[in-house]
């Protein structure tokens, strides 16, 4: 697209938007300073750097062998740097335990060390980005029943348990070097494929774990843990212990905050309703973004309705500094730098629809009881001009407009993942 017509496509969307009293510049300053968390596992379908032959467990499954996929943390930081390069602003990158650069050496969970991950926080330094991080419960010989801070065997429980409390300690050293609090996600597979009558057991083994870890302090400055439930996986079908209501329950009495995974729920029920009842019992609120298809199927997030509604939901609550947007996805099947851009690009468009509502207009009708009106004018926000409002910011950002980023990241593929 040309420069000139991204301008004045622009000045004309300002003046639509100034009709309904909203302030164009103010949203694309807000949306600038909103860090999205990209997560490093969609470069490489979640295999880590521990072993090469690892095989994902844990009832999640990345489906597709696409070629290309980051095989070194070489190869999968070149990957993040450029979809970075393809998406305005500056953002997050989640990295998850057993990414760590261990040197070609085996690091066991119970091992790890804020050492071996100085080379991420190094790289991240130099570009730029700030991080956020995960304990990696699962493709582990120690979990290959399905179960790790609820395990029935104390000894393997605190293997866990240490290795998660390793996991806070890095995180926090995260947050500290690079100057911004690190969100730390606790998300385990612990569950059960079939019938079980122990369901209260495992969810006493795994309070008494999480109390155990929570034993040890944090700087709340550097690092903040949140802590994720499920629905259930595969394989695990039947019962999942960290339920939603499990970690409602434990993190409003310990002040932990909650992951919403937009994949963990029943197919129809959706998270951005959540939002605004857990903003009144939490401080703050961690989001896994992701589009599932029937099932946690983790496809790359996409603006559909519900993205807009996630976002709708943060601005219209005044959220915006108490949600933590990550995103969560995992698609082999398609070129995985594009998965990356496709996604981000989608949830900041989201977030920008919802910065750029008139909202104080809605409002003011909602408070006149003007229904009809109220929902007229949501309808004509949908096809408000926003994109080129988006279009707009990109090219302030000096980042590639629009569909123009597709022949951008071929050439990415032709010139270096292809020869993978
Ligand atoms: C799994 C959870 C979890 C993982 C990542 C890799 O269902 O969503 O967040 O996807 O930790
Ligand atoms: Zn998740």
């Amino acid at each position: 697209m040309k420069e000139q017509q991204i301008q004045q496509s622009f000045e004309i969307a300002k003046l639509r938007y100034a009709e309904l009293g909203v302030d164009v510049e103010k949203a694309i300053n807000e949306l600038d300073k909103l860090p999205i968390s990209l997560h490093c596992w969609q470069a490489d379908d979640v295999t880590g750097f521990e072993n090469l032959d690892g095989a994902l467990t844990g009832g999640i499954q990345a489906t597709g062998n696409y070629p290309g996929k980051a095989r070194n943390i070489a190869e999968l930081r070149a990957d993040i740097d450029k979809a970075m390069e393809l998406i305005p602003g500056n953002h997050r990158v989640n990295i998850h335990a057993f990414y760590g650069d261990f040197g070609g050496q085996f690091v066991d969970r119970d091992e790890i060390e804020p050492k071996h991950f100085q080379s991420w926080i190094d790289w991240a330094k130099e570009k730029n980005y700030k991080l956020d991080f995960n304990c990696t419960c699962f493709s582990h010989a120690k979990s290959a029943d399905g179960l790790t801070l609820s395990h029935p065997d104390p000894e393997i429980r605190n293997f866990w348990i240490e290795h998660v409390i390793r996991s806070r300690k890095i995180a926090e050293d995260m947050g500290r070097q690079l100057g911004s609090k690190c969100m730390h996600n606790i998300w385990i597979p612990d569950g059960s494929k079939d019938v079980t009558v122990n369901r209260l057991q495992y969810r006493q083994n795994l309070k008494d774990s999480l109390d155990k870890i929570f034993e040890y302090k944090t700087n709340d400055v550097y690092m903040k843990d949140c802590i994720e439930s499920k629905v259930f996986g595969i394989g695990l079908e039947n019962y999942t212990v960290g339920s939603h209501e499990f970690y409602m329950g434990y993190g409003i009495k310990n002040n932990i905050p909650i992951t919403l995974d937009s994949g963990h729920f029943h197919p129809t029920e959706i998270i951005s309703d959540k939002i605004s009842s857990l903003l009144l019992f939490s401080s703050e609120i961690m989001l896994h973004v992701t589009r599932s298809i029937r099932w946690d199927s983790d496809h790359v997030v996409i603006l559909n309705e519900e993205l807009v509604a996630i976002a709708q939901e943060i601005v219209r609550a005044d959220a915006i500094d108490k949600v933590h947007v990550g995103l969560d996805y995992f698609d082999a099947s398609i070129n995985r730098i594009g998965a990356y851009v496709v996604g981000v690009r989608a949830t900041q468009k989201a977030l920008l629809q919802a910065l750029l509502e008139p909202l104080a207009k809605l409002r003011e009708f909602e408070a006149n009881g003007q229904k009809f009106e109220r929902l007229a004018l949501l309808e004509e926000a949908k096809s408000m001009p926003w994109n080129s409002v988006y279009d707009y910011y990109c090219m302030k950002k000096g980042v590639i407009v629009a569909q123009d980023y597709i022949a951008d990241i071929q050439q990415y593929e032709n010139n270096v993942t292809s020869k993978r």
